[in-house]
């Protein structure tokens, strides 16, 4: 299965110096778009069909387009670099073994949209990778890949980066914004989007870390290239990231469109003795899937059919062993603590959410817990104020659709039916 395999992200991993600016290589792609009309670059990425790698797959060149011009404002890019979704763990990697690949992305994608300034948002708890990026940012000013006049084209670009204080919410990229500002991480109203008043009320294209480091390949090999990967409308390829009960767990980087079925014959299978029950395409906020998804085409629209979505791409794989009621509170715990408690859907809601699946966990629940959890996430879905409400009843609504039984076994038996020293998962 390895000819499945797209090495471009991940190519130079296994190198010992991935991750320095000679490991890396001159920065031929930025160099190139430099020498390129500003709209050129933004129609090879519109040409390229790359969509973001965040989550919410909107197009990357569609996004770069909406930038005004000529409309006196400074411009800014800022990287969503605040990885921190239940299950997603491609960022991070991305940017320890290989930096330049995002620096170089961000030098293209400024100069696309007339920006001068640049931030890397790095979630505070990985110091680690905060240290690498600011090694990666100096490197590059010192070959003078930053700072005035760029390869001689005339173009300035200052880049920072900004670590955050680990807030899940600041992954939404207008709480991102607020935080960058100085204040409190809270979603803003949108629209406006970001494109039109981002930082500093000023135009501002919010791109993912793996969105923005795809930008130089594309550039370097050509819109072509890039969309002769993938399937029809979800183009290129992607970093999946399988952990959980896998024989090899780790990031696979492979075309959109790929099977679970297919990264599993990568990955050596489910743990030896074990089958798989259930699977996030995308991490937590995205529905679960079961074996009966083992064959649907990891791209946008084909796991959209499914009911669920592409996300992150963050495969969570449980075997038999893994008792969903308990990896459902283990999620919806983790939404109620980073609610950030703007609206009150969310902040009550998932509050409840949590109060009433520990009572189903321990076997002390009723039938009618299960119509109230279901309840309680029908109003919080579509009624909050930003995508971390709705990301919350993901693993409810699907958990009960798919494992009802699973739920009444528990009151049945008057506690959890699954033995947790067998599932390596939760402990
Ligand atoms: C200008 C318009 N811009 C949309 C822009 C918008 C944003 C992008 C996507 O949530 C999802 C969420 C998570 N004019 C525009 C426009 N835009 N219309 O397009 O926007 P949106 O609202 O569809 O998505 P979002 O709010 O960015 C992202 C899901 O991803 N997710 C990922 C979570 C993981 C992390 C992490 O760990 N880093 O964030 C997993 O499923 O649930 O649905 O830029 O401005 N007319
Ligand atoms: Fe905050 Fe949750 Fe409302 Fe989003 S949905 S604004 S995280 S309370």
């Amino acid at each position: 299965m390895s000819t499945t395999l797209t090495p471009v992200l991940t190519a130079n991993w296994d190198q010992a110096n991935s991750f320095t600016i000679e490991g890396y290589g001159p920065y031929d792609a930025a160099k190139k778009a430099l020498g390129m009309d500003p709209d050129a670059v933004i129609q090879a990425v519109k040409d390229s069909g790359l969509r973001g790698r965040g989550g919410a797959g909107f197009p990357t060149g569609m996004k770069w387009g909406f930038i005004p011009q000529g409309d006196g404002k400074p411009h800014y890019l800022v990287v969503n670099a605040d990885e921190s979704e239940p299950g997603t763990c491609k960022d991070i990697p991305l940017m320890m073994a290989n930096p330049h690949s995002l620096v170089e992305g961000i030098i293209i994608t400024s100069y696309a949209i007339r920006a001068n300034h640049a931030f890397i948002y790095v979630r505070g708890e990985v110091l680690h990778v905060i240290r690498r990026l600011h090694a990666a940012v100096r490197e590059a000013y010192e070959k003078g890949y930053l700072g005035k006049d760029i390869f001689g084209s005339g173009y300035d670009l200052e880049l920072v980066v900004h670590s955050g204080a680990g807030a899940y919410i600041c992954g939404e990229e207008t709480a991102l914004l607020d935080s960058l500002e100085g204040f409190r991480g809270q979603p803003r109203l949108k629209p406006p989007f970001p494109a039109v008043a981002g930082l500093y009320a000023s135009p501002t294209v919010v791109n993912n870390v793996e969105s923005v480091a795809s930008v130089p390949s594309i550039i370097a090999n050509g819109a072509d290239w890039f969309a002769s990967m993938g399937t029809e409308k979800s183009k290129g390829f992607g970093i999946f990231s399988l952990s959980g009960h896998v024989t090899r767990p780790g990031q696979y980087e492979a075309p959109l469109g790929i099977t679970l079925r297919e990264l599993l014959d990568m990955a050596g299978g489910i743990r030896e003795g074990h089958q798989i029950k259930f699977w996030t395409p995308g991490g937590s906020s995205t529905p679960i899937f079961t074996d009966e998804h083992l064959d649907v085409p990891l791209d946008f629209e084909a796991v959209g059919a499914k009911g669920s979505m592409l996300g992150t791409r963050a495969l969570q794989i449980f075997d038999e062993t893994t008792c969903v009621v308990r990896t459902v509170l283990r999620w919806t715990e983790f939404y109620a603590h980073e609610s950030c408690g703007k609206c009150t859907p969310c902040r009550e809601g998932t509050y409840w959410l949590k109060q009433v699946l520990k009572r189903l966990e321990a076997g002390q629940g009723t039938e009618d817990d299960l119509a109230l959890i279901t309840d309680i996430a029908d109003n919080i879905l579509g009624r909050s104020f930003c995508a971390l409400g709705d990301g919350a009843t993901s693993p409810i609504h699907s958990s009960v659709k798919y494992f009802r039984d699973e739920y009444l076994k528990h009151f049945e038996v008057g506690g959890c039916p699954f033995d947790r020293k067998k599932s390596t998962v939760w402990g």
